[in-house]
């Protein structure tokens, strides 16, 4: 179970705190990102908490792995014409705040002297 249950994205998913869900199914359940860093940034997350990163995610259900790599592809073909980034957070010193294992779909023109 992850550190702090529920977390912030299972709130979201419960419906207690609003967010711009752009899709759910059984699994797994897509919104915008609060503080977006492109013109397209979503996060797709796996309805349970239960892996806080990917690492331990693709250790336990790689099925559910492909799932948000399929859900992510999907998103990307509707907002962002299909070419994105997607971004998995691992860890606090790689930037990671909320254990929760979620991916980071980023779409649109990137800054300049942005990575890439
Ligand atoms: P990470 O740093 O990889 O753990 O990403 C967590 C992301 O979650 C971060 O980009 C901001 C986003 N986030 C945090 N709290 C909320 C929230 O309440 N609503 C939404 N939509 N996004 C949130």
């Amino acid at each position: 179970m992850a550190p702090t249950s529920p977390t912030i994205f299972s709130r979201i998913i419960a419906r207690e705190i609003p967010a711009d869900i752009v899709f759910e199914n059984d699994r797994i359940v897509a919104f915008r990102d609060i503080a977006p860093q492109a013109p397209v940034h979503l996060l797709v997350v796996p309805r349970t908490e239960a892996y806080a990163n990917v690492v331990e995610l693709a250790a336990a259900d790689s099925g559910l792995l492909a799932e948000i790599v399929e859900v992510a592809n999907a998103l990307a073909a509707e907002h962002c014409g299909g070419q994105f980034r997607l971004i998995f957070n691992t860890g606090e010193d790689a930037g990671q705040t909320v254990f929760h294992v979620h991916a980071h779909v980023l779409g649109g023109k990137l800054a300049e002297g942005s990575l890439g």
